[in-house]
């Protein structure tokens, strides 16, 4: 975990991606120390639940929405109309991917954090004929079968999959080369964290590529009108909704609480400001959740929020990737401008 999040000052409100927060566990000795060096201990976990779940502004962090339940959910949010990320990114990859795989080159070693499925990542490796992929995800068995398919697909390809987390430092295999080493970063989750854990997380990133040609491929939501932006986040169907008021299901299984999911209201809306659309979910009557050894009372309409999603402009991802160290950044948009792959050497 960040060691700001750990801040007496600073209330707890973990960044999460789809990559939760786990040590790393492959075997391997080339430990590739990210920046955010370090997962919390089960009982320090769970104070930091407590302790968001007690700020004024209660908190939950995003990272918990992904459950089983949360997981599919989420798998649900991505086939939705409203909501645009995964097919933009995925029109821009195949409509432009001949440009983009020359820009890349190859022959890369391709390092995905939060790889899942792997689904991406199959047509990135056919894209740049990799020699090399590591798949790192919190969830090790899921993606040891994604990987083993990949294998299948691609038999030239030494794939591995490694279980852990990029905010928490990964245990690269032993062996893997050491140039041409191509971090690859889709779906847009640098959004879910905040501008200084995104800049330390890039920073991380140009570490994990660092060495001769090194790069990152990256998503990147855009800033665009807020009605696009509160549709994809509150979609008319109500799968939104349910994967935010599962993550109380979720913390109930975790801290031993009483959260009504029915008692709370989903709410987004974006931030002009902040630039990101915030989630919360909003008490629908007062109310007293408890969990062993307290309790918090919500009034009516009292809020706790549960997940960031900053949308960028393009000059000012840029300027991020520039302060983590990268360097010649080229970006592919899809013809409306909503979405940005993004290419920068190390
Ligand atoms: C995983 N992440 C990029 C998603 C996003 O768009 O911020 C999570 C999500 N939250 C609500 N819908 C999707």
């Amino acid at each position: 975990m960040p060691a700001a999040f750990l801040s007496s000052v600073t209330p707890p409100f973990l960044a999460g991606t789809r990559p939760r927060s786990a040590p790393g566990s492959a075997p391997g000795d080339a430990r590739t120390a990210l920046v955010w060096a370090g997962s919390l201990p089960p009982g320090a976990e769970r104070q930091a639940i407590l302790d968001g779940l007690m700020w004024p502004q209660a908190q939950i962090s995003p990272k918990y929405f992904y459950d089983q339940r949360g997981s599919e959910l989420f798998e649900a949010i991505t086939r939705l109309p409203e909501y645009y990320p995964t097919r933009t990114e995925r029109a821009i990859l195949d409509g432009q991917g001949a440009a983009i795989g020359r820009a890349i080159g190859r022959r890369r070693v391709v390092i995905e954090p939060g790889a899942g499925s792997c689904a991406k990542a199959l047509r990135l490796c056919r894209l740049v004929q990799a020699t090399h992929f590591v798949g790192v995800d919190i969830s090790a068995d899921y993606l040891e079968g994604a990987v083993a398919r990949l294998r299948t697909a691609l038999p030239g390809l030494d794939a591995r999959a490694v279980g852990g987390d990029i905010t928490a430092g990964i245990a690269l295999p032993a062996g893997l080369p050491q140039a041409r080493r191509l971090v690859f970063y889709p779906g847009s989750s640098i959004g879910n964290f905040d501008p200084p854990q995104a800049l330390q997380l890039l920073r991380g990133m140009h570490t994990l590529a660092a060495g001769e040609e090194g790069a990152l491929l990256i998503g990147v939501d855009l800033r665009k009108d807020a009605a696009v932006l509160q549709a994809a986040y509150d979609d008319a169907a109500g799968v939104t909704a349910a994967f935010n008021r599962n993550v109380l299901t979720h913390l109930n299984r975790l801290i031993g609480s009483d959260f009504d999911p029915a008692q709370w209201r989903h709410e987004a809306f974006f931030d002009a400001h902040h630039s990101r659309v915030e989630m919360h979910l909003a008490a629908r009557s007062p109310q007293c959740v408890r969990w062993p050894g307290g309790e918090r009372r919500f009034a009516a309409c009292e809020r706790i929020h549960t997940e960031n999603s900053y949308k960028y402009r393009l000059p000012d991802f840029m300027e991020l990737l520039a302060a983590a160290g990268f360097r010649q950044p080229q970006a592919w948009l899809d013809r409306r401008g909503w979405y940005a792959l993004v290419h920068a050497r190390t």
